[in-house]
Formats: structure tokens, C-alpha cells, sequence
């Protein structure tokens, strides 16, 4: 855990070999100064510890979980089965099919169990969606989202300033 105090948002991933990409979502997250815990969770490899993780996750204080899975990724879905809370899904693109399996595999989800699914690799976006989903009830994290926003559009304004020099 890379936050002070409390995690509120848990990172998750199939396997270690995600995390190159999932770590972007830890990044996200900490530049909010939000507190998250990041851990293995196989839906195929242990599926009874990512049911128990995913079952305790309210009582232990999460607000959102993000999950990145891999190729037959069933871990986000499966999570989501599991918790009322909100899910984030990151497909993670292995070296074949260029991650389309990732993403069909989590983003086909039945009527009534939603996972919230980004781009291939977005794993970034899915820490910034996280952060959005708290600051929906938080003024002080949204006035931070806002801010980021504002800087955002700031940064492609200098870039177009740039080009036309
Ligand atoms: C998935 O299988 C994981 O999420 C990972 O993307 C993929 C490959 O896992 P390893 O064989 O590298 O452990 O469950």
C-alpha cells in the first residue's frame, strides 16, 4: 500500500504480470492522495481467496475495486458477483490477440452484474474513473478532479500554441 491511512480503493490483478499495467492505476490513485491496496487475486488460479476478498471488501472499508485481468479474464465479472460495490475492469493485452480477448472477455457482462470497463491497457483511466466515483460525495476530492480537468485542457492549449509557432 503506497497511501497513508485506511485503503479505500483496492487495485487487483489476475497475476504478478499485470502489474506493468495495473501499476498505472496505483499511480492514478496516489496522485489523489487516495489510499488503496494492491494484491494477486486469481479467479481461475484461487478463486475461493478472491471470493473471500471480494465478500469481505465492504467491511474492510473499500468504496471501489479496480481489476485487471488478462486473455480468459474473468476476474473482474467474477468480483463483481461478489461485492454490491462498483467494479472497474482493465483488460490487460497479452502478447496474442493484442488484448480484444481481455476486453471481450470482460466488457460481455450479464444484465445485472455491471463492471465498468476501460480501454485495453486504460488502467490509468480506471484509477481516475475510481477517484471520481469517491469524489461524487466528496466536494474536496471533486474540487482536485476539477483542478486536474482545468490543467488537463491547459496542457493542450500549450500544445497547440506549440504547433503553431
Ligand atoms: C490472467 O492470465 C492474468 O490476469 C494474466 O493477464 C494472464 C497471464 O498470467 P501469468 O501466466 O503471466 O501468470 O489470469
Amino acid at each position: 500500500m503506497a497511501e497513508q491511512g485506511a485503503p479505500r480503493v483496492g487495485v487487483i490483478m489476475g497475476s504478478d504480470s499485470d502489474w506493468p499495467v495495473m501499476g498505472a492505476a496505483a499511480e492514478a490513485l496516489a496522485e489523489f492522495d487516495v489510499a488503496y491496496e494492491v494484491g494477486v487475486y486469481s479467479a481461475h488460479r484461487t478463486p475461493q481467496r478472491m471470493l473471500d476478498y471480494a465478500t469481505s471488501a465492504v467491511d474492510r472499508g473499500l468504496s471501489v475495486i479496480v481489476a485487471g485481468a488478462g486473455g480468459a479474464a474473468h476476474l473482474p465479472g467474477m468480483v463483481a458477483s461478489a461485492t454490491p460495490l462498483p467494479v472497474i475492469g482493465v483488460p490487460v493485452p497479452l502478447t496474442t490477440l493484442d488484448g480484444l480477448d481481455s476486453l471481450l472477455s470482460i466488457v460481455q457482462m450479464p444484465a445485472g452484474v455491471p463492471v465498468a470497463t476501460v480501454a485495453v491497457g486504460g488502467a490509468r483511466n480506471a484509477g481516475l474513473l475510481a477517484v471520481r466515483i469517491l469524489a461524487a460525495t466528496e466536494p474536496a476530492l471533486r474540487e482536485r478532479m476539477a483542478t486536474f480537468q482545468a490543467e488537463l485542457a491547459q496542457s493542450v492549449l500549450e500544445k497547440d500554441s506549440a504547433l503553431r509557432d
